[in-house]
């Protein structure tokens, strides 16, 4: 097992809409474990593989409580396939734009295709905390970040505030 670094806007990268996993082979077993290494340590309680700056569509997720076993969930080549008119708000936050919050408004409900790490196809409908960590990531693996769903100003605000910080880590 290794931490990978996490990729943080502005990264072009986060941009890419990732590829489907073709063969479940070591190299992906590998990255699942980086990528639940890299969750917990960051912590984080989901993670897309670009967000490591792998284009691969592969979700790792753990919802439990600090004081609950750990559970880990991997969604590989995940699709929502139904997502409902109800709508939730809730604040999000992405390990790619730390230590920025803000309220995101989605489907409240989302039915989701995957495969699990043995291949097997699973169909899951999901509403809640799981709901809004699915369409997150799905997202991720498609180039689009929650900062896509706030308004313009506040999206121009964090983008810029980023892109500078990232100008002045590279002039010292
Ligand atoms: O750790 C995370 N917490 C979180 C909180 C509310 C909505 C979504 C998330 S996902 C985030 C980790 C992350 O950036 N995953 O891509
Ligand atoms: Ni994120």
């Amino acid at each position: 097992m290794a931490l990978r670094d996490i990729l943080i806007l502005p990264d072009k990268r986060l941009r890419l809409v990732s590829e489907p996993v073709k063969k479940i082979d070591t190299d992906v077993k590998k990255l699942v474990e980086d990528m639940f290494e890299t969750m917990y340590d960051a912590p984080g309680i989901g993670l897309a593989a670009i967000q490591v700056g792998v284009a691969r569509r592969i979700i790792t997720m753990d919802l439990s409580k600090k004081d609950e076993d750990k559970e880990r969930r991997v969604f590989i080549n995940p699709e929502i396939v139904w997502s409902s008119d109800e709508k939730d708000v809730h604040e999000e936050g992405c390990l790619s734009i730390p230590e920025y919050y803000e309220d995101v408004e989605r489907p409240a409900q989302v039915r989701v295709k995957y495969l699990d790490l043995h291949g097997r196809e699973h169909a899951l409908e999901a509403s809640g905390l799981l709901a809004i960590c699915l369409q997150h990531e799905i997202d991720h693996t498609n180039g689009v970040l929650f900062i896509d769903h706030i308004s313009k100003l506040k999206r121009d605000r964090i983008t810029k505030k980023f892109s500078k910080a990232a100008k002045r880590a590279v002039e010292g």
